[in-house]
């Protein structure tokens, strides 16, 4: 089988976002684009050769194709063995297991996450290093920088490969090993829990509602949930994978999952109900009556972390990132332990995992997860409130009201202007970053402005910068207003704004979160001006 060495031209748009390279799929399907990325990575990360590459992704349109091609350019730059999910499918944390597990170079993770996909929709690239975790910044800048000047790339032709036999093929020097996607995957986490504790939970009536939105959760769901927890079939849906993950948008929010707030506000609700989205590692918590917002839910699971298997031994330190709710910020100070605020994007979490000073850590986009994996990991959040349940006895709703009595309670909701020209999203920005250094001091209905400045974050492990984070303003711990600009989108440009305001009254514990941050909202127009220098009255989305 002969290995072509085919020229190339440089696109110069190839620059990775908060979670690797998303763009439209016809982006992707222009003439050499995915392998002039691909190329890069091998150009950049030499250190590739003659390891084990994990490839997988989350099974939507252009999967498949995406695989077969970065299969056949791994034979042609030296890779000694890839080890990939059958029919292309591995969940993000799955995949970060595996990079761990095998000891492999690094990783291809294909996914654009939660966005929609088919022909219309959105593709994407992650490339993970070795140990785990997402290519840090520098590496991906100079994997972007090679990209602008690349020439030429290098593939193995005439590949025969069955993606869906499992076992081992060779293809030339290099050896591909076909894995069923689930298994090591749900060894890790009987590891980590008491699956005995948790069937028992099932078989004394306990009830679960899981939705993985046809993305690629659901062979998981069924092999962990019902095949070895027990979990009645019917406590599954959408469990069945397809390319456009049935049209919808499986991002589990309040807006896209919103039949789940329903369910459980309903007749028959169950005792937990939760999503994931289309690679698997957000999730959503909901209990009977009650949303557990992302940052609750981190901080609940700091709680209660310890009385799990997995975690006997205590918590080395907690995170969060910089606009997720300081609700977990509390729970460190009770169990006295560290606490760090980092960037948006999981790949700031890895280095402080890698030194043993981190064992839980979330975002307020519906990320959690622990120093099981280097990516966040949906099933592993679900289970984990499922492990609390069957532990306590108690309800997501008791569970809930326990902890805001004791620490307060935050309530949190982002709202995001979508589709803004970068114009836009750059002046509301700007003229933020000016009005900080004034506004200390300044008093805003019952709170004032302690501080307010751009946030950058200094590694405390390899030491490296990361400015231009988002930007803050804080009335002490009462309150908070962030906004930042995402990295994640492919089309113009989005403006995320974060409200959190901090109660300990008993009387507001009761408070809905639209209630308790109206006034928030309002202060934040005020200085914040998204709707005076857009145009725009409302956001798209809050969640
Ligand atoms: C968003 C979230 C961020 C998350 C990232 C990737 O980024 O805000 O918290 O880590 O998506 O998640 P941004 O830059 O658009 O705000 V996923 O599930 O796409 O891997
Ligand atoms: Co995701």
């Amino acid at each position: 089988m002969p290995i072509r060495e085919l020229q190339t031209k440089p696109y110069n748009d190839q620059k990775s976002g908060t979670a690797g390279l998303r763009k439209k799929v016809a982006v992707f399907q222009q003439p050499h684009y995915l392998e002039n990325f691909l190329q890069s990575v091998f150009d950049v990360e030499t250190s590739l050769r003659g390891k084990t590459l994990i490839i997988g992704g989350d099974g939507r349109y252009y999967n498949r194709e995406a695989i077969y091609t970065a299969i056949a350019m791994a034979a042609a730059n030296g890779v000694a063995k890839v080890v990939v999910g059958q029919g292309g499918l591995l969940s993000t944390p799955a995949a970060s297991h595996l990079i761990r597990l095998r000891q492999a170079g690094g990783g291809f993770l294909f996914t654009a996450s939660h966005n929609p996909a088919g022909p219309d929709g959105d593709f994407g690239i992650k490339f993970n290093v070795a140990g785990g975790g997402q290519a840090p910044e520098g590496l991906t800048t100079r994997i972007y920088e090679h990209s602008k000047t690349i020439q030429r790339y290098r593939v193995a032709e005439g590949m025969n490969l069955d993606l869906d036999r499992r076992g081992v093929q060779k293809l030339e020097e290099m050896e591909i090993e076909v894995v069923d996607c689930v298994e090591d995957y749900a060894a890790l986490m009987q590891s980590l829990f008491d699956f005995d504790r948790i069937r028992d939970w099932f078989r004394k009536g306990g009830t679960l509602r899981f939705d993985a939105m046809h993305a690629v959760t659901g062979p998981y769901a069924q092999r962990i949930l019902v095949e070895q927890l027990g979990a009645p079939g019917s406590a599954l849906m959408n469990a069945c994978p397809l390319e456009d993950f049935g049209g919808g948008h499986p991002d589990p929010n309040l807006i896209y999952a919103r039949h789940l707030v329903e369910l459980v506000n309903g007749a028959g609700a169950p005792d937990l109900a939760a999503a994931s989205d289309g690679d698997g590692d957000r999730n959503m918590i909901l209990g009977r009556g009650i949303f557990i917002s992302p940052g609750d839910s981190l901080a609940m699971l700091a709680a209660h972390l310890d009385k799990l298997p997995g975690y006997r031994g205590g918590l080395k330190g907690l995170a969060r990132s910089m606009p997720t709710c300081r609700a977990v910020d509390q729970v460190a100070k009770a169990l006295r332990v560290e606490c760090h605020e980092t960037p948006t994007g999981w790949k700031f979490f890895a280095n402080l995992f890698d030194a043993g000073r981190l064992t839980l850590c979330g975002e307020e986009s519906f990320g959690t997860s622990s120093s099981h994996t280097r990516e966040k990991d949906g099933l592993w959040a679900v289970l984990a409130w499922l492990n609390v349940l069957a532990h306590t006895g108690l309800s997501v709703r008791q569970i809930a009201q326990e902890h805001w009595r004791r620490f307060g309670r935050h309530y949190f909701a982002r709202h995001d202007y979508e589709g803004l020209s970068a114009a836009a999203a750059a002046s509301v920005m700007q003229a933020l970053a000016e009005a900080c250094p004034q506004l200390p001091g300044k008093r805003y209905g019952e709170w004032s402005v302690t501080q307010a400045d751009e946030f950058g974050y200094r590694d405390p492990v390899d030491g490296s910068l990361a400015v231009g984070q988002g930007l803050s303003v804080v009335f002490g711990d009462a309150a908070r207003i962030v906004l930042r600009q995402s990295g994640t989108g492919t089309e113009g440009a989005t403006l995320r704004l974060y409200l959190e305001r901090c109660e300990k009254l008993e009387t507001a514990l009761d408070w809905d979160a639209n209630t308790a941050l109206a006034p928030l909202a309002q202060i934040a127009e005020r200085i914040v001006r998204i709707g005076e220098l857009t145009g725009r009255k409302a956001p798209n989305l809050i969640t």
